[in-house]
């Protein structure tokens, strides 16, 4: 179904892949094509516009990580709202413990409504539960029939009574699932040629006297935009719970399963994907977002990149540390940091072979938070260059931060200590670290 989107895409990011370094110009030329291709897909018009701007928003302010290359990165980017756009995680169905869960099933005419009641029945028998399969479409001549059939093929119960309306047929359903043991009842409602009130009330009566736990629009990916809208004015009226795509392995262009969450804000619970009762699946944003980017391994790539992008900021540091740079102000910022990682991950612990002696090491929170306070009364120019800090400054210091000069001399003293212990050993390699010799 995306193949025609894929290919676009692909020769867009081949193109920025190319380009090497990224400029703010040749994202936004990429970004110009990704929306272009998504038009041409068919996907709504304001769902195409707000999705580039969250990517070049995005792109344009990302921090480019070393480790991969730019377009890598936006492919991710790219990915990563995708995903966001077709409802970030997947959704489950409801099921209730103690009653039978009901499932309402809705939709226009020949959207696939029937197949789906009847693959949710063959879902639910797989996971060991007891369905029923109530036929509530009582308009079309053979409707009943098609559902009893496909009953049969399953072997699962079915449900109807003749000569009665669709709400009654619904609640006595209901009625008979809670004395046999059903554990999913799954109506089976009428479809129309078009969205009709009489037929819009007749559900919404069924909704209000059978209260259903889940209320599932089948929108059919084949009509593109028109299911986009059906899927809106369907939940204004009943307040849908969740859609199911059909015919998703269809050749249309598949800009109706990439608009129908964000416009209507109804999660995307189930795919299906074929005319056989077992081609149903739960519906996940982040596969078929790969499926449609058709690169998963450069989204893994980004994602282990990404991971690894606090290590990079450790190395830089340590790089400093080594050229004996390491000032106060790296400390103030390597005590946030701190804050974040944990002790062990501390500043020393980034130092190759120093980890392990700091292993075990209790970090005095109130000593450390005392430390900060005497680096926040510098000013600086002298967290960049302590040594100036002079008699008369450290009283102010002091002061300012609520300790004791002592405990200022304190402090620049494990300082410098550890700046001189760090040239030291830069020049001799790193081996244990004497305990006292640290700062903390
Ligand atoms: N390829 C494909 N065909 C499907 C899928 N789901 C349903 N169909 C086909 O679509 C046609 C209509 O399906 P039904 O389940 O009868 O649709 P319905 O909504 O119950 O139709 P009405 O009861 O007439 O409103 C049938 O030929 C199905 O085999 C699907 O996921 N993929
Ligand atoms: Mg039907």
């Amino acid at each position: 179904m995306f193949d025609h989107l894929t290919d676009k895409l692909e020769l867009v990011f081949k193109k920025l892949r190319g380009a090497g370094k990224l400029t703010e110009k040749n994202i936004k030329d990429a970004l110009r094509e990704v929306r272009q291709a998504l038009l041409e897909a068919d996907v709504n018009y304001k769902v195409a516009r707000d999705f580039v701007q969250a990517v070049e928003q995005k792109a344009v302010g990302a921090e480019v990580m070393q480790s991969i290359e730019p377009g890598q990165q936006v492919i991710k980017i790219v990915h990563d709202e995708l995903v966001a756009l077709l409802g970030g995680k997947a959704e489950p169905l409801a099921s209730i413990d103690k009653s039978p869960t009901v499932y309402m099933v809705c939709g226009l005419q020949g959207s696939g409504k029937t197949t789906l009641a009847a693959k949710l029945g063959l879902m639910a028998k797989r996971k060991n539960k007891k369905p029923l399969l109530v036929a509530a479409d009582i308009y079309r001549p053979a409707a009943v029939k098609q559902l009893m059939v496909l009953a049969d093929q399953i072997t699962v119960e079915h449900f109807y009574l003749d000569g009665k309306k669709p709400p009654e047929i619904c609640l006595e359903a209901v009625k008979y699932a809670e004395k046999n043991f059903i554990d999913v009842v799954i109506l089976d409602t009428a479809g129309r040629l078009h969205i009709d009130d009489e037929m819009m009330t007749e559900l919404e009566i069924i909704k209000a006297r059978v209260k259903p736990h889940e209320i599932l629009l089948v929108a059919d990916s084949m009509t593109g935009q028109d299911a986009v809208n059906v899927a809106r004015e369907f939940h204004q009226r009943l307040n849908i719970t969740g859609v199911a795509l059909s015919k998703l392995d269809g050749d249309a262009r598949g800009g109706a399963a990439l608009s129908i969450r964000q416009v209507t804000g109804c999660p995307i619970k189930l795919a299906s994907v074929g005319e056989k009762l077992t081609d149903l699946e739960p519906f996940h944003p982040d596969r078929l977002a790969t499926r449609i980017l058709g690169m998963g391994d450069i989204v893994t790539l980004v994602e282990k990149a990404e991971e690894a992008i606090d290590f990079k900021e450790a190395e830089r540091m340590q790089e400093k540390l080594l050229r004996a740079q390491f000032d106060f102000e790296d400390f103030l910022e390597q005590m946030g940091q701190l804050k974040k990682m944990g002790p062990l991950e501390s500043l020393m612990g980034m130092i190759p072979g120093v980890g392990k002696a700091l292993k075990g090491m209790k970090v005095d929170e109130k000593q450390m938070e005392r430390m900060v306070a005497i680096i926040k009364s510098m000013t600086v120019f002298e967290r960049q260059n302590p040594h100036v800090i002079d008699g008369s400054r450290k009283k102010r210091i002091a002061m300012g931060s609520g300790n004791s000069v002592q405990a200022v001399n304190q402090l620049l003293k494990q300082f410098f200590a550890m700046q001189k212990m760090i040239g030291n050993m830069s020049k001799k390699g790193f081996k244990g670290i004497p305990r006292g010799m640290m700062p903390f």
